[in-house]
């Protein structure tokens, strides 16, 4: 369904955006809206969520009449939801959300539409844009082109701390490989206020913020520059100053935290919204479920960016869900939905543009599933070859590679070339390996590290503790590292 997506500004760069798409709940029932009472008394707010005092007339049907949140209206009705029969409709319920249209059509609601929700693109596989998106606006080049080099440098820095990490440098590491555009467009399409919950494959994002090589590096080696004082993980990157949230390793906890850090800004009526990243694996924990249902009803500005990458480590999507991915769940919640190519930077970038648009503007949450594959292994710990099909992987590293498509468009622009190629990996492969060589000779941080930042005076058992390991370190150091010092 083609759908003419107002923006809120007049000159704002995507009032024309045609998306021929389905942001779900834009689609609206007539018959639903019509016996919903919309007057400002029982527009619903976020501190009163409920109210079943009659509104506007008194009569005993409008008893259960009850404030309505603007999220929860009754959005798009599938076919199947309504009947034609304007006797019966007439004979409805009047129940807390709206009035229930009564038929005698007895039809259980299927399990699945009978098409799949379609994916917006704007390019095709071969970088050329699709002839019905040409009106539609799009990154500059100023823009496109730090998108591209965010995904080289991005590709750049996975494969050598991925070679860091078979060297035995590093205890650990994960990369992006194939979902490098929604990383950088949908970074791009943010505005640096926004407050970013990363799940841990987004590290894109934080670079075009502008964390450092350096910073990255100094992480995964977990020396005395790394903010997490060496306590996390490699790939557990986190910046304050960047507005990007610590990654923490148990899936899904950054989703209600989301919710809750967007109705913050909501209640400080800031701009901003909250952007948080997901996997598909993510969206089958109980806290997937739990943030979406919050945040509509708190109609929190938060916008999900649902990754599904086809593989939650060797478990594939089909025995996560028998739903058509993640998208629809959207709407069960009332949630605006949509699903992009999240191999087609622009239209990540688009896409993401408007969900934030709109849920800053309207104060309403978003979900976004971008279509992708995860090209590399899930992480130093995995080898996918055991569980999936060579063949799978090299056609998306090749035929659907996020990073080749982005290059082929702004190489038609006249944007990039061959030789500015060659040389800006090079140079980037060489700025990585400085970074991983100055880190390595710089110190890790000093034991006491392990004890401190928790409480404010540190308890007697971590006291203790700490006495135990200086000990033990001190009968045994041939065991323990010499870089840490004590
Ligand atoms: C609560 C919890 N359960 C299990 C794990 C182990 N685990 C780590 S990553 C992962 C897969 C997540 O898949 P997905 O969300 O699709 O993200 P992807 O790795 O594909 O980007 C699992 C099961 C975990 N970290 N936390
Ligand atoms: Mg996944």
């Amino acid at each position: 369904m083609a759908i003419w997506l107002a923006g809120r500004r007049s000159a704002d760069y995507f009032t024309k955006t045609l998306m021929s798409t389905t942001f779900r709940s834009l689609r609206t029932s007539a018959t639903a809206v019509a016996s919903f009472d919309d007057s400002d008394e029982c527009r619903g707010s976020f501190r009163k969520p409920y109210s079943l005092v009659p509104c506007g007339n008194s009569s005993s049907a409008a008893v259960f009449r009850s404030r309505r949140f603007e999220s929860s209206k009754p959005g798009p009705q599938l076919d199947f939801f309504s009947s034609d029969d304007d006797e019966e409709q007439n004979q409805g319920m009047d129940f807390p959300g709206g009035r229930i249209g009564f038929t005698s059509e007895m039809s259980f609601i299927p399990e699945s539409s009978e098409k799949r929700v379609q994916c917006y693109r704007v390019l095709d596989d071969n970088g050329y844009q699709l002839s019905s998106t040409i009106s539609q606006q799009h990154v500059n080049k100023e823009v496109a082109m730090k998108m591209y080099s965010g995904m080289v440098t991005l590709q750049t820095l996975d494969t050598v701390l991925y070679e860091a990490q078979r060297q035995g440098r590093i205890s650990f590491y994960l990369t992006s490989f194939g979902e490098e555009a929604i990383n950088l467009a949908s970074a791009a399409a943010l505005s640096p206020d926004d407050l970013i919950m990363p799940q841990y494959r987004e590290p894109g994002v934080l670079w075009w913020r502008g964390f450092t090589l350096e910073e990255f590096v100094n992480q995964c080696f977990g020396n005395k520059n790394d903010y997490g004082k060496g306590r996390q993980m490699p790939i557990h990157y986190g910046s304050k100053k960047h507005n990007y949230f610590t990654v923490s390793s148990p899936l899904a906890t950054q989703l209600p935290q989301a919710v809750g850090a967007a109705y913050s800004l909501k209640v400080d009526k800031k701009d901003a919204c909250v952007v948080a990243f997901l996997g598909d694996g993510s969206s089958s924990e109980g806290d997937f479920h739990a943030s979406l249902n919050f945040a509509a009803v708190m109609e929190a500005p938060v916008v999900f960016i649902c990754r599904n990458n086809g593989w939650a480590i060797s478990t594939p999507t089909t025995e996560q869900f028998r739903s058509d991915g993640i998208v629809v769940k959207g709407q069960a919640y009332g949630i605006r939905s949509i699903r992009v190519d999240g191999n087609d930077a622009l239209a990540v970038y688009n896409v993401v543009r408007v969900a934030r648009e709109m849920a800053v503007t309207e104060q309403r949450p978003i979900l976004i599933e971008a279509m992708t594959y995860r090209v590399g292994h899930h992480s130093t710990s995995d080898d996918s070859t055991k569980y999936r099909p060579v063949d799978e992987i090299e056609h998306w590293k090749t035929s659907r590679n996020p990073v080749s498509i982005f290059r082929r468009w702004v190489q038609r622009k006249g944007w990039w070339s061959d030789e500015q190629e060659t040389e800006f990996r090079a140079d980037i492969r060489k700025q990585v390996i400085n970074a991983i060589q100055e880190a390595e000779k710089t110190e890790k941080p000093s034991l006491e590290n392990m004890f401190s930042d928790v409480y404010e005076e540190v308890p007697l058992n971590l006291k203790e503790q700490e006495r135990f390991i200086r000990d033990t370190v001190k009968r045994h150091p041939q065991d323990y590292p010499t870089d840490v010092p004590l």
